[in-house]
């Protein structure tokens, strides 16, 4: 019987919860140095000096060097040809300073904790320059410009705001519209962000760094560093979560690598908590405007989305969020005519990029909230509004008006099951009961409906992925994988789909990944791309491994190929027929070494969906939301573990949760951030929310032979607008329409008073 889908306990568990892991800040390697980076603490100036001669003099102080001291490239900006490449952030400031946590020197140190002393002498004389804050502010003409060449802060554009149709919403009964916030948040891994950089005598670079995927960070080190990537090796230690923002190298991790290179000896650097809310990538930070017209029986005829993104300082991927955004635009709802234009624009603030869900978040936001106006607009029940509106079932792929084509799909069984399962009458009932008793605490019920891509990927001839397994003469296995976990449990999904083939017990599978000598080539994870490409280039690659060792089978029982019976149990093959006669993999393994290497070419990108029914108690005098339940569908296709897949709903549905009604980086009008700790930044705990409901339901791809679409981050997208529309739906009789995210007390009491007059 096969393993797949079934409920296998992740075999990373044990090491983790018994010795821990081994994370960079973990290693040691003798002789080395520690990077401290003094950091600007203003958002927008002109740097007169930087001196370091004070810091130079503190006990420990091995160096201290500043912009002027690297000689190396800038770092050049993602995708090049779509954002402006005039924008790029020099790795250490030069002549000005763009947000509150730029990297500005370094003080290298003897000892760990000597750097932190040091660095507070490090004087940097600051001219100051207005700060551009607000997004808003930022896109206007004669707003002050980041960078001056540029003449203005568009970093990119997608669509042309001049090409939107004067009559997209001619005939419709009612047109609803209104500008809604998808809030700046902070990614806040566990483990923030490190590295440990040494160079060997010929000059050859090694870098421990957390990471998303060994190989795409050593291509963007080697980019920063300007050498070769043939002369960087990175090696991936445990990761303790990414979230989107551990992808390739920052500016921090180049500087780290050049300073150990400079000094002739390892340097190492682990951030602080404090450094990580202003220094990583921050997510989302989009304003949208939604307009949304139809009949009032419901039918929605048209809608148009038109999103400012803020890509903060130095446009990285950010920028290009807004991408992805439009290509989901209309989620899974057959709109007779849509539209979406998006403007990315440079602040004064901590540049944004990738955050779980990563563009995809934002448009189902959108489209939720416009749905719930035009519904609350025209007094209908907003999943009616829904289920007349979502495409209908389909098999064959659907290409929609944006470009996208979704593989497979069932919105409204997605949509009636999670009502179903909710209980969505009897809530209704609740409700109305409440609300006639005028209680003080009321329900709200919020629906979402969503469709994502997942696995996307420009590569010629489609995304792809690779994986090597290997058989030794012990009976054991080892897998190596282009993707690069840190929490998703691959370790445990490759080793079931290697052992599924192979009849290799899970116990003596190996896997292994996160070193670009060992596997040079990888897309890592990200995209929730790691099971479809990855997991099924593992698949492939045990195939092959079979096919390769009943050739060798044969030649050692003197046996056509074709005579031979793969045993999975036994990990053998024998003659069809006379089972004594059998060679194991083992046994073959030892003759001859026994391994594939296989690439797997995905057909296209899958789309996973879903709905999500969220219900929350508001207390109407205090503004205090308590999330009672969320209930969901994540429909990723054929689902290999059960277990690791609701565990990725699990934690994606509060991290999105957390979006809706808590979490906000905040900045003061001079560009000075007031979430700097976790103290200040309303952090998700599992206090907070609910065991939440997991539905099942599988629609298969025909993209790759698991059938599997991308799960890591669904939670992320239908669960924040199920949650927002819950509190507005929950203040709905008393004339609140909309409340931007998050909705925390504050915001509610607000509008409630407002509404109120
Ligand atoms: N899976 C499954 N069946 C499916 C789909 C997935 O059994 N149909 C399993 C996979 O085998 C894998 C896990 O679910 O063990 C997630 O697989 P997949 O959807 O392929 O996503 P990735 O492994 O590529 O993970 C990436 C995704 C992203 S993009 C972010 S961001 C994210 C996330 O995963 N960051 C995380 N989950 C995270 N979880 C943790 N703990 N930490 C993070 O930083």
């Amino acid at each position: 019987m096969s393993i797949l889908g079934t409920r296998v306990l992740r075999t990373e568990d044990p090491r983790f919860l018994t010795t821990g892991g081994v994370y960079t800040d973990d290693l040691r390697l003798p002789d080395t140095c520690h990077v401290q980076f003094v950091r600007s603490a203003v958002a927008h100036a002109r740097i007169r000096s930087v001196d370091v001669s004070a810091a130079l003099a503190e006990p420990g102080v091995i160096a201290a060097f500043t912009g002027a001291d690297l000689d190396l490239p800038e770092l050049s900006p993602p995708m090049r040809g779509v954002i402006n490449a005039q924008m790029g952030q020099p790795l250490l400031a030069r002549d000005v300073v763009r947000y509150v946590g730029e990297p500005v020197a370094v003080v290298v140190t003897e000892g760990r904790y000597q750097g932190e002393d040091a660095a507070d002498l490090v004087d940097v004389d600051y001219d100051p320059l207005p700060a551009v804050v607000d997004m808003t502010e930022a896109g206007q003409p004669g707003s002050a410009v980041l960078f001056p060449a540029v003449g203005s802060n568009v970093a990119a554009t997608f669509g042309d705001p001049a090409a939107l149709k004067d009559d997209l919403f001619a005939g419709s009964e009612v047109v609803v519209s209104r500008t809604i916030v998808n809030q700046r948040v902070a990614p806040a891994p566990m483990e923030t962000r490190a590295a440990v950089a040494a160079w060997d005598a010929d000059g050859r670079l090694t870098a421990w760094i957390p990471n998303q995927g060994a190989q795409g960070t050593r291509a963007s080190l080697a980019a920063m560093l300007g050498i070769d990537q043939a002369a960087v090796r990175v090696i991936t230690p445990d990761v303790g979560g990414a979230f989107g923002a551990k992808f390739g190298a920052d500016p921090e991790h180049a500087v780290v690598c050049w300073v150990a290179r400079r000094l002739g000896r390892p340097a190492r650097w682990a951030e602080t908590r404090n450094e990580n809310l202003v220094g990583m990538t921050h997510g989302r930070a989009q304003r949208q405007t939604v307009t949304i017209g139809g009949r009032r029986d419901g039918t929605v005829t048209a809608y148009r989305l038109e999103i400012l993104q803020d890509a903060g300082a130095y446009p990285r991927f950010g920028a290009f969020l807004p991408a992805l955004t439009i290509l989901m635009a209309p989620g899974p709802y057959a709109f007779p005519r849509a539209e979406a234009v998006a403007t990315s624009v440079v602040t004064n603030t901590t540049p944004v990029g990738a955050y779980r869900g990563a563009g995809r978040p934002e448009a189902t936001a959108a489209v939720e909230r416009a749905i719930d106006l035009f519904a609350a607009e025209i007094g209908r029940d907003p999943a009616e509004v829904r289920a007349l509106n979502l495409l209908p079932p389909f098999t064959e792929p659907h290409t929609t008006a944006f470009g996208a084509v979704y593989d497979s799909g069932d919105y409204e069984a997605a949509l009636s099951r999670a009502l179903d399962a909710a209980g969505y009458a009897d809530l209704r009932d609740e409700q109305a009961k409440r609300r006639a008793a005028a209680d003080v605490t009321q329900i709200g019920i919020g629906l979402s409906c969503y469709v994502e891509i997942t696995g996307p990927g420009a590569e010629e001839g489609g995304p792809r992925e690779n994986a090597t397994v290997e058989v030794h003469p012990d009976g054991s296995a080892t897998i190596l994988t282009g993707t690069s976990p840190h929490g998703q449990g691959h370790a445990t999904v490759w080793a079931m789909l290697a052992s599924d083939e192979l009849g290799i017990p899970l116990d003596k599978i190996t896997v292994k990944w996160g070193d670009t000598d060992l596997i040079p080539e990888g897309g890592g994870t990200g995209g929730s791309r790691s099971l479809q490409q990855g997991g099924a280039a593992v698949q492939q690659a045990s195939r092959e491994l079979l096919d390769v060792a009943r050739q060798r089978a044969a030649e050692s029982l003197e046996v056509s190929p074709a005579d031979l019976v793969f045993d999975v149990a036994g990990s053998a093959f024998a003659v069809a027929g006379d089972p004594d006669v059998s060679v194991s993999l083992a046994g073959l393994a030892e003759r001859e070494r026994l391994f594939v290497r296989a690439v797997f070419r995905t057909q296209g990108p899958t789309f996973p969906f879903g709905a999500h029914v969220a219900v929350v108690e508001v207390d109407t005098e205090t503004g205090k939301v308590v999330l009672r339940r969320v209930v969901s569908i994540d429909d990723a296709g054929t689902v290999i573990n059960p277990l690791l897949a609701e565990g990725q709903r699990h934690g994606g549905i509060a991290q999105g949760a957390a979006q809706a009604f808590l979490e906000e980086v905040v900045y003061d009008g001079d560009g000075n951030p007031l979430t700097a700790t976790f103290a200040d930044y309303p952090f998700l705990s599992a206090a907070e929310v609910p065991s939440f409901e997991l539905v099942a339901m599988e629609t298969p791809t025909s993209y790759n032979p698991l059938g599997a679409k991308g799960i890591g981050e669904a939670g992320t997208i239908g669960s924040t607008p199920a949650v927002q529309n819950a509190i507005i739906d929950a203040l709905g009789p008393l004339g609140v329409r909309h409340i931007d995210m998050p909705a925390s007390p504050q915001r509610v009491w607000q509008a409630l008073r407002a509404a109120a007059g």
